[in-house]
């Protein structure tokens, strides 16, 4: 048989901007379209990615997946909530088993218009009784009044928000065994009522009845049907006959049966997973199905990545000495801390931070450090010289925001997010309970801070604290807290400094100058070094005493 025409509108139509108008188009084209069976949002999104034009939400996959039987055991809400689920998952339209209607003409409207709301494409109602049974299931069953299915029909499309929302009417003559006649009286009755196409149903497993009923209809309006019993038949004769729409109905949920069958009865005899862990979706499937990485992606648009613009310089050039043997191949920032180096716990804590650039100086036994991930700069003069000599060497790195850091310094991670988020070019991280840290010992250096006010635990965020000086021999009554070794600079702090480390080399001073001195220079130049106070949640490590310290720390 050959079809020539379909539908006027299928040659000019407007390329499909909604889900709605995608079924519709592909009702009403002279190509045969395939929807196939899901049953939630995973399986909608499986079909999606097969390639299908569209989803057959599926009433006997949504009931069997939710454990219930075809009956309408399942409420229209719960079948809802499952269609709202598989329409976020998917772009592709989905034309919905929407059984008898759920009631009368009134059940319909109100049904249209939720599934209108929800971007469902298209609604398939059976001209049978509430409650539904399947059509495989028994002979004979009561097929609901012609007209009163008729006034469903009209009260559906009347209720649609979307103009292109599909109402397709499904004829059960067949299946009930009324024959081809009442068949066709039927179709003509609803085509007239405004479906949008029929679906023919037949539980032979000839496709012999289906193919006359095309042959009489002759395209009157789009024919739907769904093979799942005739399924031996070649789908070029569907093409012949110009059938509009094949559904596959419910073949994921079995496919889905079979293989959870196997699996289940594999591990309970086994009670292991090697027999399966390679015959089944990996976890990263899963994942991706889920869509996980449009996830990652958002949380960089929409969390706050503080440090996402900083880069850090980690000061890691000198021995150690204090640490002895420990010491005696690799610097102190490559000393085993619970398994790690020490340094690969800061780098960690500083790319959790969202610091993604991190460059190292380093010096003594500089083959030792390397990390994944980090990029080391030399400092060949690490044995006669100091850390603003170190800082010189990674100069080029202060072209922007900028992070300088001991290379022997551990700290929870909140300490570092609050310095990112701070104001000020210039920012140190001091510690408010230095007395507590305070010990004497050899190669034991405390650099405590005076600053423009004390720490009070209740003082305000917004209050700003400045340095006044830094150093190793502050008088006690001076001592506001200690530096941890935590510099924040922004683009300009990180300007500033350069410019003082291009002055200490001028005047001689950069060779033996450490970070304390740089930021004092910094200071009486007139610029603002703000203070962060915290309490506690750091370490620094300089004897086997830090060590053990820093063991508990982590
Ligand atoms: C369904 O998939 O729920 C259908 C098609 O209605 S059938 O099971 O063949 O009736
Ligand atoms: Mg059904």
């Amino acid at each position: 048989m050959t079809i020539a025409f379909r539908h006027s509108s299928a040659r000019q139509a407007p390329r499909p901007s909604t889900r709605a108008s995608a079924l519709k188009s592909a009702l009403v084209s002279p190509d045969l379209t395939f929807l196939m069976e899901a049953h939630n949002g995973l399986s909608a999104r499986i079909v999606e990615e097969a390639g299908f034009r569209g989803v057959w939400a599926s009433g006997l996959s949504i009931s069997a997946a939710l454990g219930v039987r075809d009956n309408n055991e399942a409420s229209w809400t719960q079948v809802l909530e499952v269609l709202e689920f598989m329409a976020d998952a998917t772009t592709i339209p989905i034309l919905v088993d929407g059984d008898t209607g759920y009631g009368n003409f009134n059940n319909v409207r109100r049904l249209v218009r939720k599934l209108c709301d929800r971007g469902i494409a298209g609604v398939c109602i059976e001209d049978k009784l509430f409650p539904k049974t399947n059509s495989f299931v028994g002979d004979g069953q009561p097929l609901a009044d012609m007209d009163e299915f008729c006034g469903k029909i009209k009260a559906g499309k009347d209720s649609q928000t979307d103009p292109d929302f599909c109402l397709v009417a499904r004829i059960e003559a067949l299946i009930s065994g009324w024959g081809l006649d009442e068949a066709l009286r039927r179709a003509e009755a609803y085509h007239q009522a405004g479906a949008d196409a029929i679906l023919i149903h037949s539980k032979k497993s000839s496709a012999d009845e289906i193919l006359a009923f095309c042959q009489e209809w002759a395209n009157r309006c789009p024919v739907v049907i769904v093979p799942t019993m005739y399924y031996a038949t070649p789908t070029e004769r569907y093409r012949a006959a110009g059938i509009s729409c094949v559904i596959w109905a419910n073949h994921n949920v079995r496919a889905a049966i079979s293989a959870m069958r196997e699996v289940s009865r594999k591990i309970a005899t086994s009670e292991t997973l090697v027999g399966v862990e390679g015959t089944i979706a990996s976890v990263k499937d899963v994942f991706a199905l889920q869509g996980n990485s449009e996830l990652v992606e958002a949380e960089r648009r929409y969390l706050p990545q503080p440090g996402i613009d900083t880069q850090a310089i980690v000061l890691a050039a000198s021995r150690g000495a204090a640490l002895g043997e420990l010491t005696a191949d690799r610097p102190k920032c490559m000393i085993d801390v619970r398994g790690q180096p020490l340094l690969r716990q800061l780098t960690t804590t500083l790319k959790d931070s969202g610091i993604r650039r991190i460059g190292v100086v380093v010096g003594y036994r500089k083959e030792s450090v390397d990390l994944p991930s980090i990029e080391t700069v030399p400092n060949q003069a690490y044995a006669t010289t100091g850390e603003c000599a170190s800082l010189v060497c990674a100069e080029d790195r202060l072209d922007g925001p900028c992070l300088v850091t001991y290379g022997d310094i551990l700290f929870r991670r909140y300490i570092l997010d609050r310095l990112l988020e701070a104001d000020g070019d210039i920012v140190v991280v001091a510690d408010a309970l230095w007395r507590e840290r305070r010990r004497t010992g050899p190669g034991l250096v405390h650099d405590h801070v005076e600053c423009s006010r004390p720490f009070s635990p209740g003082y305000l965020d917004e209050d700003t604290v400045d340095l006044v000086r830094v150093g190793p021999d502050l008088p006690d009554r001076d001592i506001a807290g200690e530096w941890v070794g935590l510099v924040r600079l922004s683009a300009r702090g990180a300007e500033r400094v350069r410019e003082e480390l291009a002055a200490m080399r001028r005047d001689g001073s950069l060779d033996r100058a450490n970070m304390p001195d740089l930021l004092n220079r910094l200071v009486a130049g007139g610029h603002q070094v703000r203070v962060q106070y915290i309490t506690g949640h750091w370490l620094d490590v300089d004897d086997s005493f830090d060590l053990a310290k820093a063991r508990n720390f982590l």
